[in-house]
């Protein structure tokens, strides 16, 4: 009987201990034993058309799966993920990036294999920066305990990790009898209860408290706590972008969406006039604060992430985020009373204005917030798709997905598959520019090819950066996007230009569900949602 398992068998069984079920990616020689066993295995391959649109589908998958992982090849593969692991680092995503690299045996002497950038640890150095945990899996003595920990730092963390597998070392046996440390990090309990003490004086205390609620709510899973919490004490919630659909957002006690001047006004003045801002998992970004328009004050805050808790302006250490979450529960907090406050805009039907005028962005989205139904995910890319999404009501939790704070274009459209693979019963909304569009939409192959069937609507030119400084350079060659699937081979498309015929579009894609559709939503270059509509307003006023 085999008593231990290979390095490669030894990762394959940790990945899917820990949920993944799906790895993204791109073969290579460096990485094809690795491959071989994969594919062997109970996780599933899939395969993109390029690098990024894998690290994109990894990074979503994790967004909504918990653990995400993407397999590459040494340098050609591995340094295309950089972008987009960089993406996962900055919005907490845990990716484990895995890349094939030349065998130890054949890295004596320092030979030039091919894919090597400079020395055989270039790559590794990159990843160094853009993870929380790397290693190098060069020793058969120490690898499953470097696989434990660098994982493990994945969870605690939620941020991506470098694993790197020398070709030679795939099929040699690790330890024997190796176990998996169980490892249950808690909160120092006197400084947790000091804590949560004066978090119960302050909410109390307090003539207005608001929720904020942030990514980190997702990225921990705490979103049933957070319900709890807030039916609890009917205290009201606000989310940020990079928090959108924490909380169902049609929930009688959800504000809306608080991002300065960028959210609507009464969530901002309801927010900022607020006596105690408890902010869950809050990370103050550029865009989260709407581009600096918020006006939060830390003297009336309760701040608590996985790396800082403060209660005004003392700050714990030693308490970590989930105990603090689940202390609040057991709080028993005074029950507020509705009073005035923000409430969510009941959707209405959409009922088309003249059959024949133009699209604009405002009526799309209005069209769009019809279109949304329980199990839609809608991930949305950087530029008016993320704005206007703002104003859409997510109807279910974790159903928005959006780089809303590293921005990199060309998140969508391959995050929608990693999205869907991670829940088979979504079906995405994918809200993508044309120039987002034009870097990793042929992704589109992929869902063609794994039977995936995302909504994509994509609107002409940079139009985001249209209104900071116009130029030739923001000119997008105009693709007949909508004959796309006369080239897959699978799909179907639209051009839209009038209300009824977005009406039309979306009625028929709701209904055809055989493989993806594609519409091509044409847009006046200059028009803008009223989120940024909202913005420029704001800013106008204070120049
Ligand atoms: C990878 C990457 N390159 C460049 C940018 C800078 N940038 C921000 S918005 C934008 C224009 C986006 O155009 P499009 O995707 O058509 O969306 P629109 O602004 O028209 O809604 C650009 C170039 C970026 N965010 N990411
Ligand atoms: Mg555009």
């Amino acid at each position: 009987m085999k008593t231990s398992l290979s390095i490669g068998e030894y990762l394959i069984q940790r990945l899917y201990a820990h949920g993944v079920r799906h790895v993204f990616g791109i073969p290579g020689d460096y990485v094809l034993g690795f491959y071989d066993l994969l594919s062997r295995s109970k996780l599933r391959l899939i395969n993109t058309c390029d690098e990024q649109g894998a690290g994109f589908a990894a990074d979503a998958y994790a967004r909504v799966r918990g653990l995400g992982a993407v397999c590459v090849t040494y340098c050609v593969g591995g340094l295309k993920v950089a972008n987009t692991t960089a993406e996962a680092f900055a919005e907490k995503s845990p990716v484990v990036v895995i890349s094939g690299a030349p065998g130890m045996k054949e890295r004596e002497k320092n030979p030039l294999l091919h894919h090597k950038v400079r020395e055989f640890d270039t790559q590794k150095k990159v990843f160094e920066q853009l993870t929380i945990a790397s290693t190098v899996l060069s020793d058969p003595q120490t690898a499953f305990q470097e696989i434990d920990r660098v994982l493990h730092t994945a969870l605690r963390f939620k941020r991506p990790v470098y694993i790197e597998l020398p070709r030679d070392l795939v099929s040699v046996p690790g330890i024997p009898h190796h176990k998996p440390p169980e490892i249950h990090e808690r909160s120092d309990p006197k400084t947790l209860r000091a804590a949560l003490a004066e978090a119960k004086e302050m909410i109390n205390g307090a003539r207005q408290p608001v929720i904020l609620a942030d990514v980190e709510v997702h990225r921990f899973g705490l979103q049933d706590q957070l319900l709890k919490l807030v039916n609890q004490t009917n205290i009201p919630v606000a989310a940020t972008v990079l928090g959108k659909s924490v909380i169902g957002e049609q929930h009688r006690a959800y504000l809306g969406i608080y991002e300065g001047a960028m959210g609507r006004d009464e969530v901002r003045q309801y927010v900022e006039d607020s006596d105690c801002v408890i902010m869950l998992g809050a990370f103050m970004t550029d865009i989260n604060l709407g581009v600096y328009t918020a006006r939060l004050d830390p003297a009336r805050s309760i701040y608590a992430t996985s790396e800082k808790f403060s209660i005004r302006y003392h700050v714990y250490e030693d308490v970590r985020f989930k105990d603090f979450m689940r202390g609040l529960l057991g709080l028993r907090l005074r029950r507020r009373t509705a009073g005035k406050r923000p409430r969510p805009t009941p959707i209405n039907g959409f009922q088309i204005k003249n059959k024949g005028a133009t699209l604009t962005v405002k009526r799309l989205f209005e069209r769009l917030n019809v279109y949304l139904a329980a199990d839609t995910v809608v991930v949305a890319d950087v530029g008016d798709a993320l704005f206007g999404a703002i104003d859409l009501f997510i109807r279910q939790r974790t159903e928005f997905l959006g780089p809303a704070y590293y921005a990199s274009m060309g998140f969508a459209v391959p995050a929608s598959i990693g999205a869907q693979m991670a829940n088979p019963k979504l079906r995405p909304l994918v809200l993508v520019g044309d120039g987002a569009f034009q870097m990793t939409g042929m992704e589109l192959a992929t869902a063609a090819r794994y039977r995936l069937n995302p909504v994509v609507v994509n609107n002409c030119g940079y139009g985001t950066e249209r209104h900071m400084q116009d130029g030739p350079y923001n000119d997008v060659w105009p693709w007949h996007y909508s004959r796309l699937p006369e080239i897959l081979g699978k799909g179907r498309g639209w051009v839209v230009e009038t209300e009824e015929q977005l009406n039309r579009a979306l009625l028929e894609a709701g209904r055809w569900t055989e493989s993806f559709c594609l519409l091509d939503v044409r847009l006046p270059p200059l028009d803008r949602s009223p989120a940024l509509e909202r913005l420029a307003a704001r800013l106008a006023k204070r120049i």
